[in-house]
Protein backbone atom coordinates (compact mmCIF):
# COMPACT_ATOMS: atom_id res chain seq x y z
CA UNK A 1 0.00 0.00 0.00
CA UNK A 2 1.15 3.75 -0.09
CA UNK A 3 0.24 6.11 2.40
CA UNK A 4 -1.82 9.26 2.10
CA UNK A 5 -0.27 12.08 4.33
CA UNK A 6 -1.76 13.78 6.80
CA UNK A 7 -0.44 17.39 6.87
CA UNK A 8 0.01 19.01 10.08
CA UNK A 9 -0.15 22.91 7.99
CA UNK A 10 -3.52 21.53 6.27
CA UNK A 11 -4.69 19.69 9.63
CA UNK A 12 -3.66 23.27 11.85
CA UNK A 13 -5.38 25.57 9.26
CA UNK A 14 -8.70 23.53 9.48
CA UNK A 15 -8.56 24.02 13.72
CA UNK A 16 -7.47 27.60 12.85
CA UNK A 17 -10.78 28.65 11.44
CA UNK A 18 -12.54 27.98 14.45
CA UNK A 19 -10.03 29.06 16.74
CA UNK A 20 -9.99 32.32 14.96
CA UNK A 21 -13.64 32.90 15.58
CA UNK A 22 -13.75 32.40 19.05
CA UNK A 23 -10.81 34.74 19.36
CA UNK A 24 -12.95 37.29 17.51
CA UNK A 25 -15.81 36.44 19.86
CA UNK A 26 -13.62 36.93 23.23
CA UNK A 27 -12.58 40.27 21.70
CA UNK A 28 -16.21 41.54 20.89
CA UNK A 29 -16.91 40.64 24.94
CA UNK A 30 -14.11 42.68 25.75
CA UNK A 31 -11.19 40.12 26.39
CA UNK A 32 -8.08 39.62 24.45
CA UNK A 33 -6.77 36.34 24.72
CA UNK A 34 -2.93 36.43 26.34
CA UNK A 35 -0.42 33.29 26.01
CA UNK A 36 3.01 34.03 27.28
CA UNK A 37 5.67 31.87 27.30
CA UNK A 38 8.89 31.69 29.70
CA UNK A 39 12.07 31.12 27.88
CA UNK A 40 15.19 30.19 30.67
CA UNK A 41 18.57 30.66 28.72
CA UNK A 42 19.72 30.40 24.97
CA UNK A 43 19.05 26.62 23.65
CA UNK A 44 18.98 26.85 19.91
CA UNK A 45 15.72 24.76 19.63
CA UNK A 46 14.18 25.87 22.49
CA UNK A 47 14.65 29.34 20.70
CA UNK A 48 12.94 28.21 17.54
CA UNK A 49 9.84 26.53 19.33
CA UNK A 50 9.16 29.63 21.37
CA UNK A 51 9.22 32.10 18.01
CA UNK A 52 7.08 29.70 16.73
CA UNK A 53 4.47 30.29 19.56
CA UNK A 54 5.00 34.00 19.73
CA UNK A 55 4.65 34.09 15.73
CA UNK A 56 1.03 31.87 15.65
CA UNK A 57 -0.47 33.83 18.52
CA UNK A 58 0.27 37.40 16.91
CA UNK A 59 -0.89 35.88 13.35
CA UNK A 60 -3.91 34.95 15.27
CA UNK A 61 -4.64 38.19 16.86
CA UNK A 62 -4.01 37.09 20.39
CA UNK A 63 -1.81 39.23 22.92
CA UNK A 64 1.79 37.61 22.89
CA UNK A 65 4.06 38.05 25.99
CA UNK A 66 7.91 36.58 25.61
CA UNK A 67 9.87 36.57 28.57
CA UNK A 68 13.21 35.78 28.14
CA UNK A 69 15.67 35.08 31.11
CA UNK A 70 19.30 34.12 31.65
CA UNK A 71 20.64 30.64 31.75
CA UNK A 72 21.92 31.47 35.08
CA UNK A 73 18.20 32.55 36.50
CA UNK A 74 17.68 30.87 39.95
CA UNK A 75 14.94 28.60 40.55
CA UNK A 76 13.49 31.08 43.06
CA UNK A 77 13.94 33.93 40.15
CA UNK A 78 11.93 31.75 37.96
CA UNK A 79 9.40 30.68 40.53
CA UNK A 80 8.84 34.41 40.99
CA UNK A 81 7.95 35.15 37.46
CA UNK A 82 5.58 32.21 37.72
CA UNK A 83 3.86 33.78 40.77
CA UNK A 84 3.46 36.96 38.60
CA UNK A 85 1.72 35.18 35.29
CA UNK A 86 -0.34 33.82 37.77
CA UNK A 87 -1.69 36.68 39.21
CA UNK A 88 -1.85 38.77 36.24
CA UNK A 89 -5.38 39.24 34.68
CA UNK A 90 -4.73 40.09 31.47
CA UNK A 91 -2.62 36.91 30.59
CA UNK A 92 -5.51 33.86 30.40
CA UNK A 93 -2.06 30.74 29.99
CA UNK A 94 1.10 30.58 29.96
CA UNK A 95 4.08 27.87 29.67
CA UNK A 96 7.65 27.26 31.07
CA UNK A 97 9.66 26.46 28.01
CA UNK A 98 11.20 22.75 28.81
CA UNK A 99 14.15 21.39 28.99
CA UNK A 100 15.24 23.98 31.60
CA UNK A 101 18.76 24.32 33.11
CA UNK A 102 19.70 21.83 35.30
CA UNK A 103 20.13 23.60 38.14
CA UNK A 104 16.37 24.23 38.41
CA UNK A 105 13.59 21.38 39.41
CA UNK A 106 11.27 21.09 36.22
CA UNK A 107 8.68 19.41 38.46
CA UNK A 108 8.82 22.11 40.96
CA UNK A 109 8.52 24.48 38.15
CA UNK A 110 5.23 23.01 37.10
CA UNK A 111 3.61 22.68 39.83
CA UNK A 112 3.70 26.35 40.78
CA UNK A 113 1.49 27.04 37.74
CA UNK A 114 -2.00 28.16 38.32
CA UNK A 115 -3.56 25.22 36.81
CA UNK A 116 -6.63 27.34 35.03
CA UNK A 117 -3.52 28.90 33.10
CA UNK A 118 -1.43 26.04 32.23
CA UNK A 119 -0.94 25.96 28.38
CA UNK A 120 0.86 23.37 28.08
CA UNK A 121 -1.42 20.55 30.45
CA UNK A 122 2.14 19.90 32.34
CA UNK A 123 0.37 20.56 36.14
CA UNK A 124 -0.40 17.16 37.98
CA UNK A 125 -4.02 18.28 38.46
CA UNK A 126 -4.60 19.04 34.57
CA UNK A 127 -2.91 15.62 33.96
CA UNK A 128 -5.10 13.52 36.67
CA UNK A 129 -8.23 15.65 34.84
CA UNK A 130 -7.31 14.36 31.55
CA UNK A 131 -6.30 10.40 32.77
CA UNK A 132 -10.05 10.56 34.45
CA UNK A 133 -12.09 11.75 31.36
CA UNK A 134 -12.82 15.33 33.14
CA UNK A 135 -10.13 17.44 31.05
CA UNK A 136 -9.83 21.19 31.70
CA UNK A 137 -6.89 21.19 28.81
CA UNK A 138 -5.18 18.62 27.11
CA UNK A 139 -1.20 18.45 26.14
CA UNK A 140 -0.72 20.19 22.52
CA UNK A 141 1.47 17.19 21.40
CA UNK A 142 -1.11 14.15 21.73
CA UNK A 143 -4.18 16.78 21.30
CA UNK A 144 -2.52 17.49 17.74
CA UNK A 145 -2.61 13.74 17.00
CA UNK A 146 -6.24 12.96 18.02
CA UNK A 147 -7.05 16.09 15.97
CA UNK A 148 -5.00 14.75 12.83
CA UNK A 149 -7.01 11.57 13.10
CA UNK A 150 -10.05 12.90 13.66
CA UNK A 151 -9.91 15.55 10.80
CA UNK A 152 -9.06 12.85 8.80
CA UNK A 153 -11.61 10.00 9.78
CA UNK A 154 -9.44 7.80 11.32
CA UNK A 155 -11.38 5.21 13.15
CA UNK A 156 -10.01 4.65 16.74
CA UNK A 157 -12.46 2.48 18.17
CA UNK A 158 -11.68 -1.08 18.35
CA UNK A 159 -8.67 -0.23 16.82
CA UNK A 160 -5.34 -1.38 18.42
CA UNK A 161 -2.63 1.78 18.92
CA UNK A 162 0.49 1.07 19.75
CA UNK A 163 3.01 4.21 21.40
CA UNK A 164 6.24 3.83 21.25
CA UNK A 165 7.76 6.16 24.02
CA UNK A 166 6.81 6.81 27.58
CA UNK A 167 7.32 10.09 28.74
CA UNK A 168 5.01 12.64 30.30
CA UNK A 169 5.17 14.86 27.44
CA UNK A 170 4.06 12.85 24.82
CA UNK A 171 3.70 8.67 25.24
CA UNK A 172 1.94 8.95 28.68
CA UNK A 173 -0.69 11.65 27.89
CA UNK A 174 -1.22 9.87 24.50
CA UNK A 175 -1.48 6.80 25.41
CA UNK A 176 -4.15 8.02 28.52
CA UNK A 177 -6.59 10.00 25.44
CA UNK A 178 -6.33 6.50 22.94
CA UNK A 179 -7.90 4.41 26.19
CA UNK A 180 -10.41 7.24 26.69
CA UNK A 181 -14.61 5.92 26.41
CA UNK A 182 -15.09 7.34 23.54
CA UNK A 183 -12.08 7.15 21.57
CA UNK A 184 -12.00 3.47 22.81
CA UNK A 185 -8.63 2.43 21.06
CA UNK A 186 -6.56 -0.51 22.58
CA UNK A 187 -3.33 0.74 23.70
CA UNK A 188 -0.18 -0.40 24.07
CA UNK A 189 2.46 1.18 25.54
CA UNK A 190 6.34 0.04 24.14
CA UNK A 191 9.63 1.45 25.84
CA UNK A 192 12.97 1.05 25.13
CA UNK A 193 13.45 -2.27 27.25
CA UNK A 194 10.38 -3.56 25.30
CA UNK A 195 11.10 -7.49 24.34
CA UNK A 196 10.31 -8.31 20.52
CA UNK A 197 9.06 -4.80 19.51
CA UNK A 198 8.29 -5.13 15.78
CA UNK A 199 6.46 -8.46 16.60
CA UNK A 200 3.89 -5.76 18.50
CA UNK A 201 3.97 -2.76 15.94
CA UNK A 202 2.90 -5.11 13.41
CA UNK A 203 -0.05 -5.76 15.60
CA UNK A 204 -1.13 -2.33 15.05
CA UNK A 205 -3.58 -0.53 13.10
CA UNK A 206 -2.17 2.52 14.48
CA UNK A 207 1.44 3.64 15.39
CA UNK A 208 2.87 6.35 17.20
CA UNK A 209 6.48 7.12 17.55
CA UNK A 210 7.74 9.18 19.77
CA UNK A 211 11.12 7.55 20.50
CA UNK A 212 13.86 10.64 19.69
CA UNK A 213 16.01 7.97 17.48
CA UNK A 214 16.10 8.93 13.80
CA UNK A 215 15.09 6.04 11.87
CA UNK A 216 13.67 4.22 14.76
CA UNK A 217 10.61 2.86 13.22
CA UNK A 218 11.95 0.62 9.62
CA UNK A 219 9.47 -1.10 7.66
CA UNK A 220 9.07 -4.01 8.65
CA UNK A 221 7.63 -3.26 12.05
CA UNK A 222 4.81 -1.90 10.61
CA UNK A 223 1.78 -3.67 9.45
CA UNK A 224 0.35 -3.15 5.88
CA UNK A 225 -2.18 -0.50 5.70
CA UNK A 226 -1.39 0.66 9.44
CA UNK A 227 -1.33 4.44 10.35
CA UNK A 228 1.90 5.43 11.39
CA UNK A 229 2.41 8.89 13.23
CA UNK A 230 5.71 9.95 13.74
CA UNK A 231 6.21 12.40 16.48
CA UNK A 232 9.78 12.76 16.37
CA UNK A 233 11.60 15.89 16.41
CA UNK A 234 15.45 15.06 15.45
CA UNK A 235 17.81 17.17 14.16
CA UNK A 236 20.41 15.62 12.55
CA UNK A 237 23.78 16.72 10.49
CA UNK A 238 23.51 17.11 6.94
CA UNK A 239 26.14 19.07 5.39
CA UNK A 240 24.19 19.61 1.86
CA UNK A 241 21.35 21.43 3.66
CA UNK A 242 21.70 25.10 3.85
CA UNK A 243 21.95 24.91 7.99
CA UNK A 244 24.42 21.86 7.81
CA UNK A 245 21.56 19.98 9.65
CA UNK A 246 17.89 18.98 9.28
CA UNK A 247 14.80 18.01 11.08
CA UNK A 248 13.67 13.99 10.50
CA UNK A 249 11.58 11.82 12.61
CA UNK A 250 11.71 8.52 14.42
CA UNK A 251 10.24 6.75 11.15
CA UNK A 252 12.31 5.71 8.03
CA UNK A 253 9.57 7.64 5.96
CA UNK A 254 10.50 6.69 2.31
CA UNK A 255 10.35 3.37 3.48
CA UNK A 256 7.43 3.24 5.70
CA UNK A 257 5.33 4.98 3.16
CA UNK A 258 5.11 2.58 0.99
CA UNK A 259 3.02 0.45 3.52
CA UNK A 260 0.90 2.64 5.66
CA UNK A 261 -2.44 4.18 4.82
CA UNK A 262 -1.50 7.39 6.38
CA UNK A 263 1.77 8.73 7.72
CA UNK A 264 2.54 12.03 9.15
CA UNK A 265 5.78 13.74 6.94
CA UNK A 266 8.91 15.70 9.14
CA UNK A 267 8.53 18.59 9.07
CA UNK A 268 5.30 19.80 8.11
CA UNK A 269 3.86 16.19 10.36
CA UNK A 270 2.87 16.41 14.08
CA UNK A 271 4.97 20.29 14.87
CA UNK A 272 2.70 22.45 13.44
CA UNK A 273 -0.60 20.67 15.61
CA UNK A 274 1.42 21.08 18.69
CA UNK A 275 1.78 24.88 18.30
CA UNK A 276 -1.88 24.73 16.73
CA UNK A 277 -3.31 22.92 19.87
CA UNK A 278 -1.27 25.05 22.68
CA UNK A 279 -3.10 28.13 20.86
CA UNK A 280 -6.63 25.92 21.06
CA UNK A 281 -5.95 25.69 25.16
CA UNK A 282 -4.68 29.45 25.35
CA UNK A 283 -7.95 30.30 23.75
CA UNK A 284 -9.96 28.09 26.30
CA UNK A 285 -8.51 29.25 29.14
CA UNK A 286 -9.45 32.97 27.95
CA UNK A 287 -13.10 31.51 27.41
CA UNK A 288 -12.81 29.86 30.91
CA UNK A 289 -11.75 33.20 32.72
CA UNK A 290 -14.15 35.27 31.16
CA UNK A 291 -16.98 33.44 31.80
C1 LIG B 1 7.41 21.22 11.79
C2 LIG B 1 9.65 20.07 21.00
C3 LIG B 1 11.13 18.27 21.54
C4 LIG B 1 11.39 18.83 22.80
C5 LIG B 1 10.79 20.01 23.16
C6 LIG B 1 6.68 22.81 13.56
C7 LIG B 1 7.57 22.69 15.79
C8 LIG B 1 8.41 21.65 15.39
C9 LIG B 1 8.36 21.18 14.09
C10 LIG B 1 7.58 23.19 17.17
C11 LIG B 1 8.75 20.77 20.10
C12 LIG B 1 8.42 20.20 18.75
C13 LIG B 1 8.21 22.00 20.50
C14 LIG B 1 7.50 21.76 13.18
C15 LIG B 1 7.35 22.83 19.60
C16 LIG B 1 7.23 20.90 18.13
O1 LIG B 1 7.08 21.99 10.87
O2 LIG B 1 7.63 20.02 11.60
C17 LIG B 1 6.70 23.27 14.87
O3 LIG B 1 7.74 24.38 17.37
N1 LIG B 1 7.37 22.34 18.25
C18 LIG B 1 8.53 22.49 21.81
O4 LIG B 1 8.06 23.56 22.20
O5 LIG B 1 9.33 21.81 22.61
C19 LIG B 1 9.93 20.63 22.26
C20 LIG B 1 10.26 18.87 20.66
Amino acid sequence: MAADLILGKEVAEEVFVDLRKRIDALKAAGTLPGLAVILVGEDPASQVYVRNKVRKCEELGMRSVKIEMPASTTQEELLAKVAELNADPAIHGFLVQLPLPKHIDEKAVINAIDPAKDADCFHPVNVGKMLIGEPDFLPATPAGVMEMLKRRGIQTAGKHAVVIGRSNIVGKPMAAILMQRGVDATVTVANSRTENLPEITRTADILIAAVGKPGFVTADMVKDGAVVIDVGTNRIDDPSSPKGSRLVGDVDFEAVKEKASWITPVPGGVGPMTICMLMANAVRAAERASR
